[in-house]
């Protein structure tokens, strides 16, 4: 078969002194941390919409990107080529697993029709990929942003004609998905949102929101896909206020409507800061409500406000989110999805393997310092120690419901003198992580 990406051999682990740009320093796939290998802790995903049909459109400016396939004209080649290429892709990157939206696998029709049939050819040649390479799917989804018909939403549109037509997307999605043995299926909020209350009902848009979810939970039921539903919250962008704004709202929707049961969350982490939030944050909001189901591996600038989905590179944010993750047991069936894109500048195809290899390794370096924060237990010690007075006493029964406002103000005047506080020891902890991630 025709190499796409000639210029670069299969990337290797060549340890933390490899100065070879092209190898993993910290990623070791079969590496045992704890009770898992590196590759069944991390379970790695290519993006395809930026790795392979990113073209590096920007405001301003048209595709920058030099890719194998550049010298074709048929859109339907190009198709072709851009699957080949993505599985040879992720065997030299060591990647197991792929997310999709339909259309990034091949081109819209000017039909729905024609549509289904081009993206079901591709989904053919996809399929025989994933037999003969053993590359699975993570998830799938329905790309209902891009096309103008989606320029008031989807299943939030004010036009019903447009909520159908969205269905019919995430039912065919949803076929293949589930026709590829996809192990999730994902809903991130598109246009859904707003723009200004002045045209909007809210109250329509959100219960329709919630009959679209019910519909695919249904389907899903109905043809026997297994798979776990996945919302990707995001405050912003591209409409003004997304209605999945973060973790603690689209929550708070799933339970006003019932459907708490059927979906986990798709944290991203450059929506997480965009929202107002560290990453860590809303792993662990997702975490202890039990609905962290997978995540988005990218990172945003500190100095740009919006979801630039860069590479993550962050050695902290990643120790924190791998503390996390561990905390959750993994993400099984989820995974770290590099829902990233290399820089416009960075345009030649050798720049996507750098791209991957940082994130891969920055995530890797995370996964191995969390496991070692978590194993010496000095952070959960401390926490453990800092709510001790709830494990006994007075606390105690604060705990168990034993006690209500007028125990607890004959509690107060029995023992009436100054309450001793314990120092939070922020600086000390800081040091303690410092500590551990260069060590
Ligand atoms: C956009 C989202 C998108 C989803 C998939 O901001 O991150 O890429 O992950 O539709
Ligand atoms: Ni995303
Ligand atoms: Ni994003």
């Amino acid at each position: 078969m025709k190499e796409f990406f000639p210029e670069v051999k299969k990337v290797q682990f060549e340890g933390a002194k490899s100065k070879n740009p092209l190898a993993f320093r910290y990623y070791n796939p079969d590496e045992v941390v704890g009770d898992k290998t590196m590759r069944d802790h991390l379970r790695f995903s290519m993006a395809y919409w930026h790795t392979m049909t990113g073209g590096g459109r920007d405001m301003f400016g048209s595709e920058s990107m030099v890719r194998p396939w550049d010298e074709l004209t048929d859109p339907m080649e190009v198709a072709r080529m851009r699957a080949y290429a993505s599985f040879e892709f992720m065997e030299k990157m060591q990647i197991p697993y792929f997310c999709f939206h339909d259309i990034d696998l091949a081109p819209e029709g000017k039909t729905l029709r024609e549509t289904f049939k081009n993206v079901d050819e591709i989904v053919a040649i996809i399929k025989d990929l994933m037999a003969q390479t053993g590359k699975k799917l993570l998830w799938g989804t329905a790309n209902l942003f891009g096309h103008p018909r989606f320029m008031h939403g989807a299943a939030t549109s004010p036009n019903a004609d447009v909520f159908a037509y969205a269905a019919a997307r995430v039912k065919r999605a949803l076929d293949i998905t589930k026709e590829l043995g996809g192990e999730n299926y994902v809903f991130w909020g598109g246009r859904e949102g707003y723009e200004t209350l002045l045209n909007t009902d809210m109250k329509l848009e959100l219960d329709n929101l919630a009959r679209f979810f019910e519909m695919a939970v249904e389907y899903a039921q109905e043809i026997g896909f297994t798979g776990q539903f996945l919302i990707e919250p995001k405050p912003k962008e591209p409409t003004k206020h997304q209605y999945d704004f973060d973790t603690a709202s689209v929550l708070a929707f799933l339970h006003t409507y019932g459907l708490e049961k059927h979906f986990k969350m798709n944290i991203e982490a450059n929506h997480a800061t965009l929202a107002g939030h560290t990453f860590q944050h809303e792993l662990r909001y997702a975490r202890i409500n039990g609905v962290l189901g997978s995540v988005d591996a990218n990172q945003g600038d500190e100095l740009l406000g919006w979801d630039t989905d860069q590479f993550p590179t962050n050695i902290y944010t990643t120790t924190l989110a791998m503390y996390e993750i561990l905390l959750n047991g993994g993400l099984a069936p989820g995974g770290l999805n590099f829902d990233a894109k290399v820089r416009r500048g960075s345009f030649e195809p050798v720049d996507l393997f750098h791209a991957h290899i940082s994130g891969m390794d920055a995530f890797a370096y995370g996964l191995k310092v969390a496991h070692r924060l978590l194993e010496s237990g000095e952070i959960e010690n401390f926490i453990a120690e800092r709510y001790a007075s709830y494990q006994e006493g007075i606390g105690k029964q604060i705990v168990s419901g034993e006690v209500g406002f007028k125990e607890l103000t004959e509690y107060v005047l029995e023992n009436d003198r100054p309450i001793a506080l314990t120092s939070g020891r922020q600086e000390m902890l800081e040091n303690i992580l410092n500590r551990y991630i260069l060590d």
